[in-house]
């Protein structure tokens, strides 16, 4: 197939694109650099040293991978995502193309508006762009587990089967999403399964859980091939957070009483899930959901995981929570479709832990422990100037 996969310089984007190539696929990658452009902003950055787009590309093909395309440009800008389209001709495109960090939407309006904005438009643009080009693309959307937030209910794949009064009808699942950039993906959801149903689009949204890890078969190949490990209160996700705080000493912050419940995933599922999605296509019209998860568990679960793996000494510090969040919930998450289509998953184990201590080791004089602190908070309106590191200009313009 050939294959775009927008956002293919970031955390996720560049491992799947590598991964999807080395599985026979045409790959093609579009992105603007704008995750760089938030390190200088917030004056954080990857833990490990990555290389520029146009460096992993050519160790890649040197390496002897298929050539992989690049696209330079913004997918707020029409004009280029159309030509792009029309340049690169895809069977499928891959949308990771999004500000994904939750406490980056809450540090204040301009933040909020920009990860809304970006996010939001980027997507119709998409949409129309295909439905204006060749409405038989494959749209595979990464969504996100927290769409959800934490009903009452189990979480069933994307729609629920309803009684209401004797009649009954099929919806999407109700949503209550805990971030501005959560509830992006909401408003994303909605406009394509909008798009499948005036315009017969093909689509798959995945709601992924949070992923861990930093390493896959092909970025494990050559240094020059590493994807980004943020470690930073803003960027930084849960489990990775946890396992470099374990090998730098320092206590593992856990969030309020850790007894939120959390779906996870490892990268190397992540890259798989996307390839099974992709070689098997959403139908005309159809809206698609899959819970791309693998397992589930309390912040309280991680921490100690972390630390029974760790073989030094480690310890769990409880944070006053700076997020607005359920602490004792239901969390029964439905996740078969990908393992239905022949998804064999990794779960958070030992090994991967050690590989993680490893890695952090080799890197641990590049920590800014101060970037570990949280200092957005959900409850403030404003101003998180203070997130911002001095001197720096706001991404957004
Ligand atoms: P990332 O920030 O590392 O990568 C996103 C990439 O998209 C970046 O390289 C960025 O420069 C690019 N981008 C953003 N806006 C763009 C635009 N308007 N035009 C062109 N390029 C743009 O994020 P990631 O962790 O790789 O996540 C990728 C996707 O997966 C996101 O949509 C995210 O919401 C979703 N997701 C991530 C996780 C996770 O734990 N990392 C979990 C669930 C879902
Ligand atoms: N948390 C801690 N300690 C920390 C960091 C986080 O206890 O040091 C807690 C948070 O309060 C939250 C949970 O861990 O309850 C997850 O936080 P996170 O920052 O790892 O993940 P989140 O903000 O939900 O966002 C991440 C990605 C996002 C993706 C999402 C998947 O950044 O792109 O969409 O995971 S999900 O959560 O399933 O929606």
């Amino acid at each position: 197939m050939r294959i775009l996969v927008l956002g293919g310089d970031g955390y996720l984007g560049w491992p799947t694109a590598m991964y999807l190539s080395a599985n026979g696929h045409q790959v093609g990658v579009v992105d603007n650099m704008v995750r760089r452009a938030y390190d200088h902003e917030l004056g954080s950055g990857s833990l490990v040293p990555i290389e520029t787009l146009a460096t992993r590309l050519a160790v890649w093909h040197d390496r002897g991978g298929d050539s992989i395309s690049s696209y330079y440009g913004d997918l707020v800008d029409s004009d280029f995502l159309y030509a792009t389209i029309r340049d690169f001709e895809p069977d499928t495109i891959v949308h990771f193309a999004e500000q994904r960090a939750a406490p980056y939407s809450m540090i204040d309006r301009k933040h909020a508006v920009y990860t809304q904005m970006n996010n939001v438009v980027g997507t119709l643009n998409l949409m129309y762009a295909v439905g204006e080009i060749d409405r038989d693309i494959h749209i595979v959307k990464l969504g996100t587990m927290g769409e959800y937030g934490t009903p009452n209910i189990d979480i069933e794949e994307g729609w629920l089967d309803i009684t209401h009064k004797g009649r009954s009808d099929r919806v999407l699942f109700p949503k209550r999403p805990g971030s501005f950039y959560h509830l992006s993906k909401v408003h994303d959801s909605h406009n394509l399964e909008f798009g499948c149903r005036i315009w017969g689009l093909r689509v798959t949204d995945l709601n992924q859980g949070v992923v861990y890890g930093q390493e896959t078969e092909q970025t494990a190949a050559d240094p020059r091939l590493v994807t980004r490990f943020d470690y930073d209160a803003v960027f930084g996700t849960v489990l990775n957070r946890f396992a470099i705080q374990a090998v730098l000493g320092l206590p593992l912050t856990v969030y309020g009483g850790g007894s939120q419940t959390r779906a996870i995933i490892d990268i190397r599922d992540t890259v798989e899930c996307v390839r099974l999605a992709c070689q098997s296509p959403a139908a005309a019209g159809e809206f698609r959901v899959f819970n791309q998860t693998t397992e589930t568990m309390s912040l309280t679960e991680m921490a100690k995981t972390v630390t029974n793996s760790f073989p030094g000494a480690s310890s769990i510090v409880h944070l006053e929570n700076p997020r607005v969040e359920i602490e004792d919930h239901h969390f029964s998450v439905v996740h078969t479709a990908l393992e239905d289509l022949g998804l064999s998953p990794h779960l958070l184990s030992d090994t991967l832990l050690t590989s993680m201590f490893d890695i952090i080791d080799q890197h641990r004089d590049r920590v800014d422990r101060n970037a570990l602190t949280p200092g957005v908070n959900w409850r403030a309106s404003a101003n998180a100037a203070s997130h911002v590191a001095q001197g720096s200009e706001y991404v957004g313009g």
